[in-house]
């Protein structure tokens, strides 16, 4: 069995993972991402009982019980970069002996949902509504970093983006990876559901204009005209391609929900985003204690 060096897989004095600060039995197999590390509390502080804290750059971790459910709530700061390590670093807690720093025969996968917020590219999704994932489409170039393969339908489905979108290969080179199915059926009712695009920046990369020229000033009204067969874009944001796709390779679970805070059609903000992401928080974590 082939031995993972110390500089690939950095593990600390306290045998803890080099980003996330975390030993293997810290985590729990069920998994919330987080972007803001303040949103940790926010969750944690439903569960009954919290049995580990950690706190190491944007990487805040709390792991606790509701009921009898183990959950873990980590909080991964904003972008894809940030998912690269995160889900690397969750996936090396479980799937790699840290001891003798080789992949374990046995693999565990995790089950990963991220609670984050988004902004929405369609006039009917309004402010403080929510958006189930039923796809990430990246144009964060993440995954390109990575042998990965779409399958047959999302390879024309991204065909289909690439044409009707003209995004230019200066910006990415798109890639799409489906959500989970065995959690995406937990989370039907009062949730949109549709493609999440997302982007590597939250100004030009999702057409914001504030003092910079943009070289595709019509990414907003592409994205929001594209259709793929029953398939729309319902928003964007900064890491659910990097999750839904480095989850499928390494053999996680992985959904992505998103509260929406701003829409990019209607020139709309949230009158209270707060209030959103508590009821949010509220709806998923009564959905996976319910499991
Ligand atoms: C940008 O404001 C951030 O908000 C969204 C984006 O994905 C990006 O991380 O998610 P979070 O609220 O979970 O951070
Ligand atoms: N998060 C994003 O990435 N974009 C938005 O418009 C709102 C939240």
């Amino acid at each position: 069995m082939q031995r993972i060096q110390e500089s690939e897989l950095i593990i600390n004095k306290r045998g803890a993972v080099y980003h996330l600060d975390l030993r293997p039995e810290e985590l729990a197999d069920t998994i919330i991402t987080v972007g803001d590390p303040d949103r940790v509390a926010a969750v944690s502080k439903h569960f009954d009982r919290i049995e580990h804290k950690c706190n190491h750059r944007e990487f805040i971790s709390h792991t606790g019980y509701m009921g009898k459910k183990r959950l873990t709530v980590i909080s991964t700061g904003i972008g894809p970069d940030n998912i690269d390590i995160v889900l690397n670093e969750l996936d090396a807690l479980v799937n790699i002996d840290l001891a003798t720093r080789t992949i374990k025969p046995e693999l565990t996968p995790l089950n990963i949902i991220r609670v984050g917020t988004s902004g929405a590219l369609q006039a009917d999704i309004p402010t403080d509504s929510y958006v189930v994932s039923t796809h990430g489409l990246g144009i964060d170039n993440l995954l390109n970093f990575y042998r990965y393969e779409e399958n047959d339908e999302e390879k024309q489905l991204l065909q289909s983006f690439v044409t009707q979108t003209q995004l230019n290969h200066r910006i990415s080179q798109p890639y799409i990876c489906g959500s989970s199915a065995h959690l995406i059926k937990h989370f039907v009712n009062n949730f949109h559901h549709g493609i999440t695009v997302t982007c590597p920046g939250f100004y030009g990369p999702q057409g914001r204009i504030l003092r910079l020229g943009l070289s595709n000033p019509q990414l907003i009204d592409r994205l929001t005209q594209f259709t793929f067969g029953p398939h729309r874009i319902t928003n964007f944001e900064m890491e659910t391609s990097g999750i839904y796709g480095l989850g499928k390779l390494l053999g996680h679970h992985c959904l992505s929900i998103s509260a929406i805070v701003a829409n990019r059609v209607t020139k709309q903000f949230s009158k209270d985003s707060q209030a959103a992401i508590e009821q949010l928080i509220r709806k998923t974590l009564d959905i996976i204690s319910s499991w």
